[in-house]
């Protein structure tokens, strides 16, 4: 039901083959009552005329006004406009309505059954229109509708690290940018269909252009690309481009953001600093600003990676961050913008993970009030397994973000299927005790305006739009979750499958039993089950990059030698563990205490070390052999599926998945060889050195 020849995610609106079902959604929804006012309700209407054609196998009718000759009616609009809706929903209960939230309710009306979606704002009924429609996919039934909904964190945003003028998207799995930004302004219809997707899981902003504004510093990262880096597009002529895909992601209740780079008045003005205390430097900023307004006047703000990976920053001109930041945030106030500025920064310390913390979490209270400090969800990158960012519960007096990356980097990248909704839940509920008992990380991002979450998002220009087609459901799954953290991952997969493979009970069993178990399977392999991390290849900006294994590459992520394996990030070691509040940093501390799965970042252990009757490096072992076990039956489990749903999806994971039982045999014969090298203990089982009997 995407309207190009691309492949339709989770809007599909097949028709729904239960002919009683099928009768109850036409009483109440082949006719439908919708308000023709502002332009998100022009895409609600729009969406309710394909999504209904394709469930209710027949084109609704949409009338102007409420339809007197029927059984039944969909009315969609504001209450103080539409008699049926007043009958369903009271003035205190709309007053009371967070301005993106809705209400579903089925309600008697003229002795006619109907259904009313109404809210507050406009993009609030937007939102229950998709929130119908995805209750109609998935089978559930009209008649005693009544929900009323909220988004439970305010700014619910995507990533994109793509990079206009080559095309390229960084960390992308799934083709070239999905913006042309040659072409553009001319507009693609598939930058609808995107906006489609993002405002049916209430994703309400999007920065459109990579964090790496200027060309990245690393080896391998240094092709041609003069004149044609992401700071440009603060150029007048590319903000025409920027206007157009703005127009389209308006209608759609999204909001458009750009990275900038913080030496832009250098690169994009004629000043020659950037220095954020320079009267001139401020004044730039300022027109800069401006002139965005001028072509975007609802721009979201500005997105900055600094004194980060060879971006510039204000440590260029010897000021910190909050003096970095507060210039563009002052530039952006008058405006409503936002300047959200991230906190990866790393470099001189020979362990990463503490830099943050030690660089921010003094400045806690110094940035002005549109200024959000995105924070990535561990202190490393993105890893299969890390412990939360000890920044979260740093600083109380800071609008934060949580950024969480959607696009697989470290975990499989296209090839794998590795379902990222059950880690970011683990991160959202995990308990800093910031403030006393029961203080999860989500509780310090959610409910303030300028708080909330951004991903790194994974689509890219394949028909597809995400490379494999089961990470479609980490995209789903991002705007779901953040739209209110306190949803069930099971809840979550269950929409997806339905929506996206259908309703045949054998299907949604098998396909949500795969995502379950595919983070575990790659926890196991690479193996974060025990805290070890970043044993991925690392160099250049080749293909294989982050996802062959390599662990003699980078020995400082892993600790893995002669006399045991971990790192020591206690009080005796880099002190990690001591930037948590206790009693979680108590509980980390020692290897007694320290939960498994994060043992070896915390603790530098001997091989032997005792597990509960096994050893680190047996452990280790199993590990590895467990996890090619894990991908090979959920390769069988999905070859259950041939008949039972198209080829093209059915065929195109099943060859993924044999890629991935390859890959993962790799994972695992590289990583038991490099264990057994340093440890010298023979594994109890025989396996290792793994040989060709190993399969
Ligand atoms: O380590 C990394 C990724 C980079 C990324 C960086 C960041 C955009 O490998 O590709 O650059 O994190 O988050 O800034």
């Amino acid at each position: 039901m995407l309207t190009d020849e691309y492949d339709d995610c989770w809007l599909r609106y097949d028709r729904v083959g239960d002919a009683e079902l099928r009768s109850s959604y036409r009483t109440r929804c082949a006719h439908v009552f919708a308000s023709t006012e502002g332009p998100e309700l022009g895409v609600a209407r729009e969406e309710l005329r394909m999504g209904l054609e394709g469930l209710l196998g027949r084109e609704p009718h949409l009338w102007m006004h409420p339809p007197r000759t029927v059984d039944g009616f969909l009315a969609v609009g504001r209450r103080e406009r539409m008699a049926v809706i007043r009958a369903a929903v009271d003035e205190a209960e709309i007053e009371s309505l967070h301005d993106e939230g809705y209400i579903l309710r089925s309600v008697e009306w003229e002795d006619k059954d109907c259904l009313v979606v109404t809210g507050s704002t406009d993009k609030g009924m937007l939102y229950g229109t998709y929130h119908l429609l995805r209750h109609l996919a998935a089978h559930r039934p009209v008649d005693d509708l009544d929900i009323v909904e909220e988004p439970r964190t305010e700014e619910r945003i995507v990533n994109h690290w793509d990079n206009p003028f080559r095309a390229s998207v960084e960390r992308g799995y799934a083709g070239m940018s999905i913006f042309d930004w040659e072409r553009l302004p001319d507009i693609r219809p598939r930058y609808r269909d995107y906006a489609r997707l993002l405002a049916s899981v209430g994703v309400n902003g999007i920065v459109l252009n990579n964090v790496n504004t200027q060309k990245p510093d690393r080896p391998g990262a240094n092709e041609a690309i003069a004149g044609k880096e992401g700071w440009q597009l603060l150029r007048s002529k590319n903000l025409e481009k920027v206007e157009a895909l703005a127009t389209v992601f308006r209608r759609h209740g999204v909001r458009t953001y750009l990275s900038v780079n913080y030496a832009a008045p250098i690169l994009a003005g004629d000043l020659d600093t950037a220095d954020p205390l320079d009267a001139a430097v401020e004044a730039w900023w300022a027109d800069t600003v401006d002139e965005v307004y001028k072509h975007v006047p609802d721009f979201g703000g500005f997105l900055v990676k600094a004194d980060s990976e060879g971006q510039p920053g204000p440590y260029d001109y010897d000021r910190n961050h909050a003096a970095g930041a507060n210039v563009l945030a002052r530039a952006l106030e008058p405006h409503g913008g936002r300047l959200y500025w991230r906190a990866f920064v790393y470099g001189s310390h020979e362990d990463r993970a503490v830099q943050s913390y030690e660089t921010f979490e003094p400045l806690d209270g110094e940035f002005r009030d549109n200024v959000t400090v995105q924070i990535k969800n561990g202190p490393i990158d993105f890893q299969p397994r890390e412990p939360v960012s000890t920044l979260f519960s740093a600083m109380p007096e800071t609008n934060l973000a949580c950024e969480l990356q959607i696009t697989q980097e470290y975990t499989g990248q296209g090839v794998h299927a590795c379902y990222h909704v059950p880690q970011w839940k683990e991160v959202f509920e995990f308990d800093t005790r910031a403030d006393g008992e029961g203080t999860p990380v989500k509780n310090l991002f959610m409910h303030d305006e300028g708080e909330g979450v951004a991903g790194v998002c994974n689509v890219g220009d394949d028909p597809n739009w995400t490379g494999h087609y089961l990470a479609q459901a980490n995209l789903y799954g991002y705007g779901r979750l953040v739209w209110n953290p306190d949803l069930d991952t099971e809840t979550i997969t269950d929409e997806w499958v339905r929506q996206t493979f259908g309703n045949d009970p054998t299907v949604v069993e098998t396909v949500a039993g795969v995502l379950h178990d595919s983070w575990p399977a790659v926890l196991d392999y690479t193996t974060g089950r025990l805290g070890l991390m970043h044993m991925m290849y690392n160099q250049g900006d080749v293909l294989e990059n982050h996802y062959n294994p390599s662990p003699e590459e980078w020995p400082g992520y892993h600790g893995g030698a002669e006399d045991g394996i971990g790192v020591d990030r206690t009080a005796s070691g880099s002190g990690y563990a001591g930037q948590f509040r206790d009693p979680v940093a108590e509980r980390y501390e020692s290897p007694e205490t320290c939960p498994r799965e994060l043992l070896l970042f915390f603790h530098h252990l001997p091989w032997e070390y005792d597990l509960d009757g096994t050893t680190v490096v047996q452990r280790l072992y199993d590990n590895c052999f467990e996890g090619v076990e894990a991908v090979r039956d959920m390769r069988d489990r999905w070859n259950e599926l041939e008949d039972a749903i198209d080829e093209k999806r059915y065929r195109h994971v099943a060859e993924r998945f044999d890629e991935q039982l390859d890959h993962a045999k790799l994972w695992r014969d590289t990583l038991v060889s490099f264990f057994h090298d340093h440890a010298d203990v023979p594994d109890e089982r025989g396996r290792v050195p793994p040989d060709d009997r190993a399969g």
